[in-house]
C-alpha cells in the first residue's frame, strides 16, 4: 500500500506521462504473452523462433496461420480493467503518451486512440513485394486450436501477403520509434506495465526515461532487469494494480 501511495503521488504530481505497455497488460484479457508456451498446432514451437523472416521464409503457412489465429483470439477478447486504468490516466494526465510493444488493439478499444505501436499490429497485413495494405477477411466465431494457412495475394502485383508486425531482425518503425524516444525523453514518469524488458531496442525506453530524470514506475506481478531502475515496483497484475494507483492519484 504505500509502495502504490508513492506511486500515486509521483503519477498525480507529473506534467508529462509515458505509458510503456507490454504483454502482461492483455494477460488478463485472455491474449497469451509472448513468452508463454505456444499451444495447439504450435506447441512445439516457441514464439521466439516462429517471431521471424527466416520462419516466415521456410514455412510461410505455419507462420500465417498462427497470426490468423492470434488475430482470431485478439478480435474475440475485450480490454480488461488495465486498459481501462491508461485511458483514464490519459483522460486526468492530458499530457500522456501510450507507447506499446503489443501487436493487439485492446488500448485502442479502451479508448487509447493515439497509442504509438513499437512492433506493428495484428490488423495491419502488407505484401512483400510492393508493400500495400491487404484487406483481411471478417473473422466470425469463437478462435478453433488453430491451422496451416496459406497467406493471400497481394491486389496490386499479386505477391504474398505478410503480418504488419516487427520480427526479429527487423527495424521498427521510424516514426513510432521516435515518438517513444520523444516521449521517454520527456517524460516526469514513465510507468511500465507487463513488459519482461527483453527485446530491444524497445526495452531502452523506459531506461532512456530514467537516465533523462523520469521516475520509473513498474508493475508486474515478477522481477524484470528494470526493476533496478524503477523508483516504485509494484509487484502485482495489472487489471488489479492500475485501477486502485488511478484512484489513488484522482480521487473523486
Ligand atoms: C503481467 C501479467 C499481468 C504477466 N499484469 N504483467 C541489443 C542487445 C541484444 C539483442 C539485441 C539488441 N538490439 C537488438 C537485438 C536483437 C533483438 C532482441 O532484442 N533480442 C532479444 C531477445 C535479446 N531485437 C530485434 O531484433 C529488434 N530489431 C532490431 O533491433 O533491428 C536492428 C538489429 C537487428 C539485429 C541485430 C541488431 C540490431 C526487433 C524486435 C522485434 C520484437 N518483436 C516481437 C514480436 C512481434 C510480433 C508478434 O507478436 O509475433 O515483439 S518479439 C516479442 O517481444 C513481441 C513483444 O512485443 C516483445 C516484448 O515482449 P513483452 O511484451 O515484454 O512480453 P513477454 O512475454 O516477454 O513478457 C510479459 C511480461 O508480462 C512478463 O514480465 C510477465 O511477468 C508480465 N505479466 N502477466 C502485468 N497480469
Ligand atoms: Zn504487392
Amino acid at each position: 500500500m504505500e509502495h502504490l501511495r508513492e506511486a500515486a503521488k509521483l503519477l498525480a504530481q507529473a506534467q508529462r506521462v509515458a505509458v510503456f505497455t507490454g504483454a502482461g497488460i492483455s494477460a488478463e484479457s485472455g491474449v497469451p504473452t509472448f513468452r508463454d508456451a505456444l499451444t495447439g498446432l504450435w506447441e512445439r514451437f516457441d514464439a521466439q523462433s516462429l517471431a521471424t523472416p527466416q520462419a516466415f521464409q521456410e514455412d510461410p503457412e505455419l507462420v500465417w496461420g498462427w497470426y490468423e489465429w492470434r488475430r482470431h483470439r485478439v478480435t474475440s477478447v475485450r480490454p480488461n480493467a488495465g486498459h481501462d486504468a491508461v485511458a483514464a490516466i490519459e483522460a486526468h494526465a492530458p499530457h500522456t503518451a501510450v507507447i506499446t510493444q503489443n501487436v493487439d488493439d485492446l488500448h485502442e478499444r479502451a479508448g487509447s486512440a493515439q497509442s504509438v505501436h513499437l512492433h506493428g499490429s495484428l490488423f495491419a497485413p502488407r505484401c512483400t513485394i510492393c508493400a500495400e495494405p491487404a484487406v483481411l477477411p471478417a473473422l466470425t466465431g469463437e478462435p478453433d486450436g488453430g491451422r496451416r494457412l496459406a497467406p493471400p495475394s497481394c491486389a496490386s502485383c499479386g505477391g504474398m501477403i505478410r503480418p504488419g508486425v516487427v520480427w526479429f531482425g527487423e527495424s521498427l518503425p521510424e516514426a513510432a520509434l521516435e515518438a517513444a524516444v520523444r516521449a521517454a525523453a520527456d517524460a516526469d514518469v514513465l510507468l511500465t506495465i507487463g513488459t519482461s524488458g527483453l527485446v530491444y531496442p524497445a526495452a531502452e525506453i523506459p531506461r532512456l526515461a530514467a537516465r533523462s530524470g523520469a521516475a520509473v514506475i513498474q508493475v508486474n506481478p515478477q522481477p524484470t532487469p528494470l526493476d533496478r531502475i524503477a523508483a516504485v515496483n509494484l509487484h502485482g497484475p495489472a487489471a488489479g494494480t492500475l485501477p486502485d494507483l488511478v484512484s489513488l492519484a484522482w480521487p473523486d
